[in-house]
C-alpha cells in the first residue's frame, strides 16, 4: 500500500534530517536529565531541562479561529505553513482514500531527539477535534515506527487549556522506551472486560478516559482503521464533555467555552483528558508550570532545580488534577467496571 510505504520511509528518514538540522542550527536540542517520583502506582518521569530557561515563553494564542494566525495576529508567522525551512522538512503525505492531507517535520525546539511533528497542510485551528484522517495517519506512524525498532507515541493538545502552544493543528511524536510512558504502563495492567467501552484509570485522581484498541491485522484496510480509530476517540469525546459538565461550579468557570483536553495515542490505547487550565501555580516558587500531554503521560518539564523540588513537594497527581478535571460518575452502561 502506498501510504504505508510512504509513512515507514517518512519514520525511516527522521534520524538523518535531525542530525543534519542539529548540525546546521535549525533544530535547537536542549540536554536535559530526567529523575523518576513514585506516586499512584507508577513512575513519574521529571524531566529537567535548564537550558529551556533561555528559550523565550510565547503567550498561549485562542484557538477558536478557524482563520490561519496570520489572519488575526499579523505579527505572528505560522511556522506550520508554507514555505517551510527545508531542513526541518522529513515528509509529506497525500491521501485521497481518507482524505488527509499532512506534512511531517522537525521540532525546532528539541528536548528528546527524533521528536517530530505531524501538521495539516492546510489551516486548521488547534482546538478541532481530530480527523479520520489525522487518527489514521498518526497511528499508522506508529506502527511505522513500531516496526522499524523505534517505538513512540502520539499526543496531541487540543485547546487553549491544553498546554498548546500553536494554533496550527499539529500532532507530535515523541521516542520511547518499549515500557511505555507512566500512565500508559497504568493502562496496560488495566483488565478490561469489554474491549468496547472506555475505563478510567481509577488510581489517577482526575477525570481521564482511556479506550483499549484491538490489534490491528495486516489484510486491515485505511478505512477499517478509521472507523476504529474514530469510534473509539469519538466515545472519549464524549465523556470529556460529559466530564467538565459534571465539575463543580467554581471548577466549570475556569474552564469556559469548547472543552480542551490532552489525548495520547499508543498503538494499544487512546487517552483523552479533559482540561480545566492550562497552568498549576506551585507552591513552594509561585512560577506557573504549563502542562501538556505529556504531563499527562506522566512525564513533566521542569527548567531549575526549585521547581523539580517544588513539583516533587506538591505531588506529581496533585498538580494534574489542578489543571484537569474532577472525576465524575459516569454510568457502569458507558463506561467498564473498575477493577481496582
Ligand atoms: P504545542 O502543542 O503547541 O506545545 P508544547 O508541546 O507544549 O510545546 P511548547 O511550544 O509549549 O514548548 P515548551 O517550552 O513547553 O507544540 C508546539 C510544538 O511545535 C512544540 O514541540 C514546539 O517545540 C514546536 N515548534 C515551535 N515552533 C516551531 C517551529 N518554528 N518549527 C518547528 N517546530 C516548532 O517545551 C519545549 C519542548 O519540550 C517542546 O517540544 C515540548 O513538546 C517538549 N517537552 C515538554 N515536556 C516534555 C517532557 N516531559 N519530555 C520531553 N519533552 C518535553
Amino acid at each position: 500500500m502506498a501510504t504505508k510505504k510512504a509513512i515507514a520511509q517518512i519514520v525511516g528518514r527522521v534520524p538523518e534530517v535531525y542530525d543534519n538540522a542539529v548540525a546546521g542550527g535549525s533544530v535547537f536540542y536542549f540536554p536535559s536529565t530526567v529523575e523518576t517520583h513514585a506516586e499512584a502506582g507508577t513512575e513519574f518521569e521529571i524531566r529537567l531541562c535548564p537550558a529551556l530557561l533561555k528559550k523565550p515563553i510565547l503567550p498561549t494564542p485562542h484557538f477558536e479561529s478557524d482563520q490561519p494566525p496570520s489572519e488575526h495576529r499579523p505579527a505572528h508567522k505560522d511556522p506550520f505553513a508554507p514555505p517551510f525551512d527545508p531542513s526541518l522538512v522529513v515528509g509529506e503525505l497525500q491521501d485521497e482514500e481518507i482524505e488527509a492531507d499532512h506534512v511531517f517535520l522537525l521540532n525546532k525546539f528539541s528536548v528528546v531527539a527524533h521528536h517530530f511533528l505531524m501538521v495539516t497542510k492546510e489551516y486548521e485551528s488547534q482546538s478541532a477535534p481530530l480527523t479520520p484522517g489525522d487518527l489514521t495517519h498518526a497511528y499508522m506512524t506508529l506502527v511505522a515506527a513500531r516496526n522499524a525498532g523505534k517505538p513512540m507515541f502520539a499526543f496531541y493538545n487540543c485547546g487553549d487549556r491544553s498546554g498548546a502552544s500553536q494554533p496550527h493543528k499539529h500532532l507530535q511524536f515523541l521516542p520511547l522506551s518499549p515500557e511505555g510512558a507512566p500512565i500508559e504502563r497504568l493502562a496496560r495492567i488495566h483488565v478490561v472486560e469489554d474491549i468496547s467501552k472506555p475505563f478510567s484509570i481509577q488510581a489517577l485522581p482526575y477525570a481521564n478516559y482511556v479506550l483499549r484498541l484491538p490489534p490491528t491485522t495486516s489484510s486491515q484496510t485505511r478505512g477499517e482503521l478509521a472507523d476504529t480509530l474514530v469510534f473509539a476517540y469519538l466515545a472519549l469525546l464524549d465523556l470529556v464533555v460529559s466530564a467538565a459538565r459534571h465539575q463543580p461550579a467554581e471548577r466549570q468557570e475556569l474552564a469556559p467555552g469548547p472543552p480542551s483536553y490532552n489525548v495520547l495515542l499508543t498503538l494499544e490505547h487512546i487517552h483523552l483528558i479533559p482540561r480545566a487550565q492550562e497552568t498549576h501555580t506551585l507552591k513552594g516558587t509561585g512560577e506557573k508550570l504549563s502542562i501538556n500531554s505529556l504531563g499527562f503521560a506522566g512525564m513533566l518539564l521542569v527548567k531549575c532545580d526549585e521547581e523539580m523540588q517544588a513539583v516533587k513537594s506538591a505531588g506529581v497527581c496533585s498538580i494534574l488534577q489542578d489543571v484537569g478535571m474532577l472525576p465524575v460518575n459516569i454510568p457502569s452502561t458507558t463506561l467498564n467496571e473498575s477493577d481496582e
